[in-house]
Order: structure tokens, then sequence, then C-alpha cells
């Protein structure tokens, strides 16, 4: 908490604010009143009591504003998206709600393959008018940091598309995206009935490919009955290993494949869903630092039954994430403060483990050591909140709670 000595003059500081900093303070939120929040050329410089300014804040900073005591947070971070996609599902919501199942859905055609069909059906600028609202809606709801995976192409061309509307999102928004490669999302109907041939295709033609391209910052995987095996899924991890990319995985969502734990014999960033994970599977997790990322939103929408193992996850320490999964199957979720709200509600957070979840254990979860906590050194990535306490946050239910979103110090969205 102390300024820059070498350049004490900041571009802003803001004062007669409240700060949930997330840092281990031992306070609740890392909570600070009465405080002040200073960065310059897109990092915090300061942030601490306002007391502890060293010296007059008009003299510290080109821009002096005092807020009226509202709270400010880390940006939030969305840790898992499937935002880039053309078409739309709401007909198969409409089916569900008659009786069929998601599976039943997929496997009769419906489901990833649809959207497969109307995503390699757009062009790149198409692809990002689609997408680009999706993603604006995340930000204005605090999110400054968005994942977005491929993985509704699952052919090169199209899953390179996808990588880079995901990039393009990132400099028409102002944002940080991290940029994840799921070519082993769905079988393209192209490869039906040659599974191993399409995971082979994966492994040796399209992740090289992906990996030169640079558009693909992390590999992932929906290793689940209905779609890749656990030994597929080896495949595609072992490929990625070998070219430097790490690896995440959709991990034990419809049942227990053992996912959660192959993620991380594989050092993997994070396993995804789990909520059929078992013991086995959360003390792997624990042992090799990998995240539990919690999609309450898909649990949601699939008005699923199978808690994740929750209270396993904070007898071993294991952090967790808490993400929208936004995706136009099974989490159509714009808004990561309502996956926030559906953590604390269906599986039992507490409205200050959501917060963490979606910003701190969610930078861990993207390999992110420079945001997610407001401290000086991270990138100055915060939300100026129109509400009383921290836990607001996951109380309401919907509404525009904030005020100004600032990413790498500069504003992106505005309450107004
Ligand atoms: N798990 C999910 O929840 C999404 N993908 C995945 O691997 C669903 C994607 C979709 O239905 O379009
Ligand atoms: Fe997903």
């Amino acid at each position: 908490m102390t300024p820059d000595d070498r350049d004490p003059r900041w571009d802003t500081v803001l004062v007669d604010c409240r700060l949930a900093t997330l840092a281990d303070t031992g306070a609740a939120y890392g909570a600070i009143d009465d405080a002040a929040l200073a960065w310059k050329d897109g990092v915090i410089r300061y942030a601490g009591p306002r007391a502890g300014l060293p010296g007059d804040a008009d003299a510290l900073a080109a821009q002096v504003e005092s807020l009226e005591g509202a709270w400010i947070t880390p940006g939030l971070v969305d840790c898992h998206t499937h935002l880039v996609f053309g078409g739309n599902r709401a007909h198969e919501f409409e089916r569900r709600l008659e009786g069929a199942s998601y599976e039943e859905i997929a496997r009769a055609g419906g489901g990833i393959a649809s959207t497969v069909r109307a995503t390699r059906a757009l062009d790149e600028d198409a692809l990002l008018a689609a997408s680009l609202p999706r993603a604006h809606a995340l930000v204005r709801d605090g999110a400054t940091t968005l994942e977005i995976k491929s993985g509704y192409g699952l052919d090169l061309d199209s899953e390179l598309r996808m990588l880079a509307v995901a990039r393009r999102i990132g400099e028409r928004l102002g944002i940080g995206v991290c940029t994840t490669f799921l070519g082993a999302h769905a079988l393209p109907p192209e490869y039906a009935g040659r599974q191993d041939d399409y995971v082979a295709r994966v492994c040796e033609e399209m992740l090289p490919a992906v990996a030169r391209s640079g558009l693909a910052d992390a590999v992932d995987a929906f290793c689940e009955k209905i779609a890749f095996s656990p030994a597929q899924t080896r495949r595609v991890f072992e490929a990625a290993r070998t070219l430097g990319l790490p690896v995440k995985l959709h991990a034990d969502q419809l049942s227990d494949l053992d996912g959660a734990a192959l993620s991380a014999s594989f050092g993997g960033l994070s396993a995804d869903h789990i909520e059929h994970t078992n013991a086995a599977g959360v003390a792997a997790m624990a042992a090799a630092g990998t995240v539990a990322v919690l999609l309450p939103g898909a649990f949601y929408a699939l008005r699923d039954t199978k808690l994740p193992p929750i209270e396993a996850l904070r007898e071993h320490g294991v952090p967790m994430a808490v993400a929208s999964d936004l995706n136009p199957g099974t989490s159509p979720l714009l808004s990561l403060r309502l996956a926030m709200n559906m953590a604390c509600v269906v599986f039992r957070l507490t409205p200050e483990e959501a917060l963490r979840g979606a910003t701190v254990h969610a930078a861990r979860a993207l390999g992110l050591a420079d945001r997610g906590r407001l401290l000086p050194g991270l990138r100055a990535d915060f939300v100026v909140w129109d509400i009383e306490r921290p836990a607001d946050l996951a109380y309401w239910i919907g509404g525009s709670l904030a005020r100004r979103v600032h990413a790498g110090g500069r504003l992106v969205a505005t309450s107004h």
C-alpha cells in the first residue's frame, strides 16, 4: 500500500470512497473505509486509507474526484464464456420445457451442432456484430476481463475466425480478453462416426495451427459421454502441452468421468462445472492448484439437481471461481452478478466467496496475476458501484448497479 516513490504524480486519485480490495487483510472483503484509489498509466499506484496518502491529494494527481462514499471493487473477471457464436437456440429452450433433455436434443443434431452450422455461416465481421452486444452486457455489469472460447467452428478456419473475433472484442471494448481453443467441444457432422479421426485432426492439424496463429491463450475440451472421452481429452492435452499451451477442462458436468482429476494431472488452470466430481478429484485439484470454476447458470438452466462438492472444495482449500458460462444452449446468462447470486442461492456460497470467485479466483483460473484485487502494481481494473455494502452485488437479482467500469484506468462503461 505504498505509493510509487519514483513518480508521485498520478493520473487520477479517487477519494471519499470505500474499497473492497479483496486483499487478505483479515477484514471482510479486505474493506477499507474512507479510502483513496490512485492510478497512473493503467496501473494502481495507491489503494489504502485516505489518511495514508503521502501528501495532499491535489498535489499528488492531475485529477482528484470525490465519490461520496461509493464502494469500489476490482473489475469482475468472467473466466468461462462461449459468447462468440451465431444463431439462436430459444426453440431448444421451449423444447426442454416440454420435457426433452439437453442430451436428447444434442443426440438429435440440435444443441452445439446447430450453433456450429449458424457460426460457420458468418464471416468475421458478422460474427463480431452478433457477439459484441453480449460482451458489452457483461462489461456494463462490471466485467473488465472476459475469457472467450472457440468451439462452435470445429474446422480450422471457423475456429480461427472465432478466436480472432474474441481478440477484436477485447480491442473494441477496451477490456482484457483471454482466448481459449475448444476444438474438442463436439463432433462436427462431417466426422460422424469417426470421433478418433476428429481428435487426431484437432491434435495434429488444428492445435499446431492455432498455436502458430497466437490467437489462443489456453486449450479446453468437453469431457463427457455426449462429447469426448477421458482418453481423447488426454490426447488433446498432451498436444497442448507439447505446444506450451495451458489447459482447462469442462469436467464432470453431467456425469463423473474423473475429469477434475484429469485436468489436475496436467496442471490444469481449472476444472469447470464439476457437479459430479468425486473426493479424489477434489484432492487432486487441491494438490495441483487447479481452480474450481462454478457455473451455476448452466446448473440452473438445465434444472440440474446434483450440486458441486462445495464443502469438500472448502475443506481442501480449492479456490472457487464463479463464471457465467455464457452460451446459447445451457447458460444464456448476460450478467456475472447474476451468476454470483445463483452461486449463493443455489450453491450456498457466501456473498464474499461469490465476489472473490468473480475476481481473485477467476483471475487465477486464467493464470493472471496482475488483476483481481485492488493493490498497488495491479491493473487499474475497478468498478464504482451504486450499492450500500459489498453483499449487495450478490444479493440484488438484476438491475444495473455499476456506476462506472474502468479497465486499465480507462472508463469502459457507465450507467448513464
Ligand atoms: N458445456 C456447456 O455447458 C456448454 N458447452 C459445454 O461444453 C454448452 C454449449 C451449448 O450447448 O452450446
Ligand atoms: Fe462451458
